[in-house]
């Protein structure tokens, strides 16, 4: 039947933080197997195994400082945001956070600094940094601002307290949107879908910034735009391997190399596919093949998670995994407070 609106806010935070705990196994491998995605992905459904729970990482933590912070200021507020950071940091600090990072999230802790967003700009010498750190949080946003316009807004924003190059906050913005049009049902459509985010994107890399930041890392001009064409390409085949998805798409910790490739993984798994269970549904299908990709894993899971349970719904994660994996119920808990407040808009 139907998926109600809430059950869609449910499955994106829910399944952001299963792709986190779950993605965690081969974060940084190589080569992964899809047997090896499905042995593992066995034993966590397997409740009697004696492994305890799966934790999860820095994507899942700034994410509930996300949530949390929209809850409790009622919007975005980035002095709060930012110092929900910090002590989330300072309180948990080997879940596993980029390397450039944590230097921003020390200097956030201070209470002299005025300015939130000016540790972010000197990171990589004053280029700011490119990884996925504000898009693998991004989900909230999407769950707390109604317009696309606001959740373009606000995605970026919020990224900008860590990621100052375009590349990083424009995939935030991307991911985001990707959320917001998917809580939305627009996954229905999986062509239209696709070519709403590269209208989006059309805008969003048209100024100046993007334009600058592109040339400077010696990319193609509209990167993110590039990029979703390929997935485009990559979604009208009738088969596409994983070698050419990583070659095409990339799965590193580069945003522009993580965020179309997490789209893609959504998309390319509505439908059944050869080499996974077909007991799968759509969600635990999005999740085995993010696995399988290697690379960044559990920031790809976690991205595609939140997309692909914002289209199925929380009905769609198995009992198992969300038994599994730490966090589950407070990202259950912040889902629904967030409904709230989105509802009362
Ligand atoms: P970040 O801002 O530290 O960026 C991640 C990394 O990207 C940096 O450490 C650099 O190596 C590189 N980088 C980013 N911007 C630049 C630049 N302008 N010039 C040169 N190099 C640059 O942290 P983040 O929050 O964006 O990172 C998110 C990712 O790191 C997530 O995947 C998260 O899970 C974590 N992580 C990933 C791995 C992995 O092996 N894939 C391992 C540990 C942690
Ligand atoms: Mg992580
Ligand atoms: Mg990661």
């Amino acid at each position: 039947g139907p998926v109600s609106t809430l059950s869609r806010f449910r499955g994106a935070l829910v399944a952001a933080v299963v792709g986190d705990c779950i993605g965690g196994e081969f974060e940084g491998a190589e080569d992964v197997p899809l047997d090896r995605v499905l042995q593992h992905l066995s034993g966590v459904e397997d409740e009697s195994r004696g492994d305890g729970i799966l934790q999860y990482s820095d994507d899942t933590a700034m994410m509930r400082c996300v949530a949390d912070s929209l809850l409790t200021r009622v919007g975005f507020d980035e002095q709060d945001m930012a110092r929900s950071f910090a002590k989330e940091y300072s309180l948990a600090p080997g879940r596993g956070y980029g390397s450039g990072v944590i230097q921003v999230l020390r200097k956030l802790a201070s209470p002299q600094l005025s300015d939130v967003f000016q540790p972010a700009r000197a990171q990589f010498g004053g280029r700011g940094s490119f990884g996925n750190g504000g898009a693998m949080r991004v989900a909230p946003f999407a769950l707390a601002f109604r317009s696309a316009a606001e959740v373009r807004k606000y995605s970026r924003l919020g990224a900008m307290l860590t990621h100052s190059c375009s590349l990083g906050y424009n995939g935030a913005v991307l991911q985001g949107l990707a959320v917001h049009l998917s809580l939305q049902g627009a996954l229905s459509l999986p062509q239209e879908f696709i070519n709403r985010l590269i209208s989006e994107m059309e805008v969003v890399e048209k100024e100046d910034s993007a334009q600058r930041d592109a040339k400077a890392l010696n990319l193609a001009e509209f990167p993110y735009c590039t990029r979703l064409h390929r997935v485009k390409e990559l979604i009208e085949r009738s088969s596409v391997s994983v070698e050419e998805v990583i070659s095409e798409l990339g799965n590193g910790i580069a945003a522009l190399q993580s965020v179309p490739t997490a789209i893609f993984c959504v998309l390319h798994c509505l439908e059944p596919r050869e080499g996974l269970p077909e007991r799968y549904g759509g969600l635990e299908r999005t999740i085995a093949y993010s696995l399988a990709l290697g690379g960044d894993t559990d920031t790809i899971a976690c991205m595609a998670g939140a997309i692909a349970g914002a289209h199925y719904g929380i009905e769609a994660v198995p009992r198992s995994w969300q038994m599994s994996c730490e966090g589950v119920e407070e990202a259950d808990h912040l889902a629904k407070r967030l409904y709230k407040l989105y509802q009362s808009q």
